[in-house]
């Protein structure tokens, strides 16, 4: 029996009771995000990252009704071959455990688990945001609203540079929401370091990060944190290249009618096409950077 909504694994639950830093992970990236077997190797290596850097990972997911909080690795490898996997946020995270699905978490449904947990970092590649032509679609990530309200700092590389990063930005202001370019003046967009928007915050040190989260936390600010870790130089690709595949990828999407949860998805998979697997390499490239970047936040965070 469980008196808690959520099963944590063995090593996950060792480190919580210790205090030891613990990194969430999300699962969508997993499912929905990059292909079979790449999406395995990812998940892997960046466990391995999390673990190099002194914390403890928590690959996060719904299995067969299950919020689990720490994947056993026959577990991950079955998830990053599920071709049928819900993807799981706010509104139907509940839904998939009442119903027993197997889902995979967003943004959004990961900061709530590892809230609930008492995980305070989190990795990830890019959150969602508020897509081009919202202002016709209404499309807007529910990782947004998340932010506003769940006290979790998500590392990432910005938001995806097929949103519109502009109005991402802005919707974040509003909602309180701190956004912090780590070591950058600009925000980053995802596969390139630039987006030539300013960064609202900028800090330099993983500790510093922490003293902030902590400064919020004794002032009563509820809510997450962004923190936006550029991609690393060496693996980043330029705006410009970017731009051209993604009109090319929008203009996809709206001819095959493409709505709701399967857009992100669906532009991820035709960038991937357009640029010949380079997109994938540099997602691969930035997702382990924003780990390391998040267990250091977090053995910072375990330590203040
Ligand atoms: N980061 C990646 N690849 C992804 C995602 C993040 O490198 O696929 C996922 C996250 O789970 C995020 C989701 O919450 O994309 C955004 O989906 P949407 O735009 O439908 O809210």
């Amino acid at each position: 029996m469980h008196d808690t909504p959520y099963v944590l694994s063995p090593a996950v639950a060792e480190a919580i009771r210790g205090g030891r830093p613990v990194v969430a992970l999300e699962s969508t990236i997993i499912t929905h995000g990059m292909p079979w077997p790449s999406n395995l190797e990812m998940a892997v290596k960046v466990e391995e990252i999390i673990t190099q850097e002194g914390a403890v990972p928590a690959t996060i997911a719904v299995v067969d009704g299950v919020l689990r909080i720490g994947l056993e690795r026959p577990t991950l490898e079955a998830l990053a071959q599920t071709k049928d996997a819900m993807k799981v946020s706010r509104a139907d995270l509940a839904f998939a455990v009442a119903t027993g699905r197997t889902g995979a978490t967003t943004v959004a449904a990961t900061m709530i688990a590892a809230a609930l947990a008492g995980i305070s970092v989190f990795a990830t590649g890019g959150i969602g945001g508020v897509h081009r032509g919202a202002e016709q679609s209404f499309d807007i990530s529910a990782d947004l609203e998340e932010f506003a309200r769940t006290p979790v700092i998500v590392v990432s590389a910005g938001a995806k540079a097929i949103l519109d990063l502009k109005k991402t930005l802005e919707v974040l202001e509003t909602k309180g929401v701190p956004v912090v370019a780590f070591g950058s003046d600009e925000f980053p967009s995802f596969w390139s370091r630039s987006s030539g928007l300013p960064a609202p915050l900028r800090l330099d040190d993983a500790v510093d990060v922490a003293s902030f989260q902590n400064a919020r936390a004794r002032l009563g600010l509820t809510g997450g944190m962004l923190v936006a870790n550029p991609v690393p130089e060496a693996s980043a690709i330029d705006n410009q290249t970017i731009e051209a595949w993604i009109a090319t990828a929008l203009a996809d999407a709206e001819a095959a009618g493409i709505s709701h949860k399967e857009v992100t998805p669906f532009l991820l998979s035709r960038m991937f096409e357009l640029s010949g697997g380079k997109t994938l390499e540099t997602n691969i490239a930035l997702v382990e950077s924003n780990a390391r970047l998040a267990a250091r936040i977090a053995r910072a965070l375990a330590q203040s």
